[in-house]
């Protein structure tokens, strides 16, 4: 390992003198240490059970450090739980904050970066301020919310880097101030080395290098995936071999590939350096491979490496332990003296353990707070109850308790007015409303933020009604959305629409037909075929204020894509309590058309997966164009699924393209009737009219509800009032049965309490198993009537 270069003789003022190389040297090793020592404290923390379960960044800790050098206000980390080196380098982590997050503090001035949702070691800053709007993330270094599911980072980490891009590129953006300045920002990705092994590494690592990006991506090689070793992981054991292809080559396409030592301290800061300033000005990506890391507690708490390295592994971790090489560096070059450095491991030690006390004092003091009050009210009502023997237990339990959770208090408290019960005491009342208030406070604490806060929720977006000129134009499905998609690109330029053959031939059912040519490459563009990252794409420019439109090209396609929807933009605002947003809109369609993957229907996985994200199913082109206008408007992600076979229907042109919306959450009752209410979406809506009006032939009264959306699903119990009228209901769809269907049932007769309504059994009507729903409209029709018969055989007798 060299000594660094010594700087040359002062110049001019802001050349930094050698102490202040040294000091920033010195600096670094205690901060490495620093991070060190908390990662051992966190594993006893855990180990004694004041924390559940740890994973930290020892082993990492000077790499991190050479990185968080060239980190600069603007940029974006996208990561994992290995960085909490670079977070506490970068001035993004303290030591208190670090073990808030380990106890879970729900608190987010104690831990801001998920309030204690997350697992420990899974870092974010704050993006918005408390009412949700957008801070300006240029006066900040920034890094998105880390998750669980290895390489989960890696798709958003493209859409963080090619913001840049966009806004470097674009000028009509100078009005849209706060994100970024010229485009200068780097997208930072880290890694580790056995997740290269996903799909989502190797689908990203290639769309950057089609896109040119500003991204510097580090993997952080340890040599094994907990116990699976590199060779099972890596062809050639070696990420930056197998990705030799990618190197930039004479015509600057491509990646500047790089591999550097993760215990060579000087190495790293000046590969960093370098690395970065081309990412920078040049928009280039580059790999860094960060090998002969170590992981000197294993994984992590849950077991031990013992079992799957080799001794001699083993004593190679010892022996090229990061901060290790570092002390003997420093000490090799004479840049610190051993005592100095001794002196400062043992502040460090001092320094950690202080703020471990005082997080798990923050953490501890506002439950044993909550734990006095009830214990006070409970001592009343033991006072007076004639089992004050079984409550002064309960008591005694609860309060020699070292250890204290929340749940510990709410339970003694039911437990203790279970021994009461029947007992008339108005002490109970008391411990009652401390119950309600846990609750409701609870509630706030673990459970808030799934959807947006803000004023710019999308169920606050005011509602303005199509409207037409007297003899509006009849046009084809298709027009009506091309030309809201053209006022949409008019109207906020921060939009963006992309997707497999969105460009060039504006869409494979020509929604964008033209917008190319109107707005240009940058606002209207083809991807690779690449769902995955086409949505993380989404998600990065959107976590960078700008207001991306993803194509997924037909919704049986989305899978491909569930992942990254249900783990990232899903849990986004929530697992960061509030912290960060991604408005991403997601553009597909689906439903009836044919063959197995153009008909598909599967909104029951869908609205599974993705609690979080708006889903809407819009039964033709104009409530589709707005939903687009709605979803523009609010701060929320959200899913438009066109019905693949409404592009040629047609329907009246709306003259206020751009500006009308459609609520979410409110269904539409469009056709009214006394006998059943058949309640569907999408394309069955036509189909179920269809059906009531050959129902109607034989004098069924048929009402025709269509939900419109089905996340928010009718907010507003607008379905059980129809069912109040007709005591009869259907659920019609064509997803698998007990899928969305039944999602709606539940909704109507469970939470809308349609239950006490119904005369007749409530039925489903969906499609087969198998994917085509091959069904029709005289499945409704028969459907309706042996509910019919069902009610009153002699007037409605089966006929086949
Ligand atoms: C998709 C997914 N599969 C499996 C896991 C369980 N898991 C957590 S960490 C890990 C190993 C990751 O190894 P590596 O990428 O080398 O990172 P390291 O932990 O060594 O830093 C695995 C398999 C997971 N979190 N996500």
């Amino acid at each position: 390992m060299p000594m660094p270069k010594k700087p040359k003789e002062k110049t001019n003022t802001d050349e930094v003198t050698f102490d202040q190389f040294r000091e920033e040297i010195i600096n670094d090793y205690r901060i490495a240490c620093e991070s060190r020592e908390a990662s051992l404290l966190g594993r006893k923390e855990v180990l004694t059970g004041k924390a559940k379960f740890g994973i930290f960044g020892d082993g990492k800790e000077i790499a991190q450090i050479a990185m968080a050098k060239q980190f600069r206000n603007g940029d974006f980390r996208s990561g994992y739980y290995r960085d909490q080196t670079f977070m506490m380098a970068a001035g993004l982590l303290t030591l208190k904050e670090f073990f808030a997050q380990l106890y879970s503090n729900p608190d987010i001035e104690a831990d801001p970066a998920s309030g204690g949702r997350q697992m420990n070691a899974h870092v974010a800053t704050r993006s918005l301020h408390d009412d949700g709007s957008w801070k300006d993330l240029t006066l900040s270094k920034n890094s998105s919310a880390d998750m669980s599911p290895t390489g989960g980072q890696m798709p958003r980490l493209l859409g963080l880097a090619y913001a840049s891009k966009f806004y470097r590129e674009n000028e009509d953006l100078s009005r849209h101030k706060g994100f970024s300045v010229e485009g200068n920002e780097v997208a930072f990705g880290t890694i580790g080395d056995a997740s290269t092994s996903e799909g989502l590494f190797f689908e990203t690592v290639n769309a950057a290098g089609v896109l040119q990006v500003p991204m510097v991506l580090s993997v952080w090689d340890d040599g094994h995936g907990i116990s699976v070793a590199k060779k099972y992981q890596t062809t050639k054991e070696s990420i930056s071999e197998v990705l030799k292809g990618f190197q930039r080559d004479e015509n600057g396409e491509g990646y500047e590939i790089i591999r550097v030592m993760g215990w060579d301290y000087a190495k790293l800061c000046e590969t960093y350096k370098n690395a970065v300033e081309i990412a920078r000005e040049q928009h280039r990506p580059i790999l860094i491979h960060v090998d002969e890391m170590t992981q000197p507690q294993g994984h992590s708490t849950s077991g031990s490496h013992e079992r799957y390295k080799s001794k001699d592994r083993l004593q190679w971790e010892d022996d090229f332990d990061c901060i290790k090489k570092m002390r003997e560096w420093l000490l090799k070059y004479a840049i610190a003296e051993k005592t100095e450095l001794e002196e400062i491991e043992e502040t460090v030690k001092k320094t950690v353990r202080e703020e471990q006390k005082e997080a798990w004092q923050d953490f501890l003091n506002p439950i044993k707070q909550e734990l006095r009050e009830v214990a006070e009210l409970i001592r009343e009502i033991s006072t007076k109850s004639s089992n004050s023997q079984g409550i002064e237990k309960l008591l005694n339990e609860l309060e020699s308790n070292p250890t204290p959770e929340r749940k510990d208090s709410l339970l003694t408290a039911k437990k203790v007015l279970r021994l009461a019960r029947g007992e008339d005491l108005a002490e109970s009342q008391q411990l009652i409303d401390w119950i309600q208030e846990s609750k409701a406070a609870n509630y706030n604490r673990y459970n808030t933020y799934l959807y947006s806060h803000s004023t710019q929720a999308a169920n606050l977006v005011k509602v303005t009604p199509p409207n037409y000129v007297q003899d509006a134009q009849q046009v084809d499905g298709r027009v009506v959305l091309k030309d809201n998609f053209d006022a949409i690109l008019a109207k906020y330029p921060e939009a963006l629409i992309f997707g497999e053959d969105a460009g060039k031939i504006g869409g494979v059912n020509q929604g964008l037909e033209g917008l190319q040519d109107k707005y240009g490459e940058l606002r209207v563009f083809d991807t690779g075929i690449r769902e995955t990252t086409i949505i993380g794409q989404a998600i990065g420019l959107a976590l960078r204020g700008l207001r991306p439109i993803a194509e997924i090209q037909y919704l049986d396609y989305l899978l491909y894509a569930i992942q990254v929807l249900s783990d990232d933009l899903a849990t986004l605002q929530y697992r960061t309590k509030g912290g960060q947003k991604a408005p991403v809109i997601i553009r597909t369609r689906g439903h009836r058309l044919e063959g197995i993957w153009h008909s598909g229907s599967p909104l029951g996985m869908i609205i599974n997966s993705l609690r979080g994200i708006h889903i809407c199913v819009p039964r033709n082109m104009t409530q589709a164009a707005g939903f687009y206008n709605t979803l523009l408007q609010s701060d929320e992600p959200g899913m438009v699924i066109e019905s693949l076979n409404g592009y040629r229907l047609k329907e009246k042109q709306p003259d206020n393209l751009g500006d009308f919306t459609v609520p979410l959450g409110v269904p539409e009752v469009l056709r009214e009737g006394n006998d059943v209410t058949v309640v569907t979406y999408g394309s069955l809506v036509r189909m179920a009219i269809d059906g009531a009006r050959q129902l109607e032939e034989v004098g069924i009264s048929v009402e025709v509800i269509d939900v419109q959306t089905l996340l928010p699903f009718d907010t507003g119990n607008l379905i059980v009032e129809s069912l109040k009228k007709t005591n009869k209901i259907l659920f019609l769809d064509e997803d698998v049965p007990g899928g969305a269907s039944a999602f709606m049932m539940q909704k109507v007769l469970e939470e809308q309490g349609g239950f006490y309504h119904l005369d007749t059994e409530p039925k489903t009507l969906a499609a087969q198993e198998h994917r085509p729903s091959y069904g029709s409209d005289e499945d409704i029709f028969d459907s309706v009537y042996g509910m019919m018969h069902e009610g009153d055989p002699i007037q409605y007798p089966l006929m086949y």
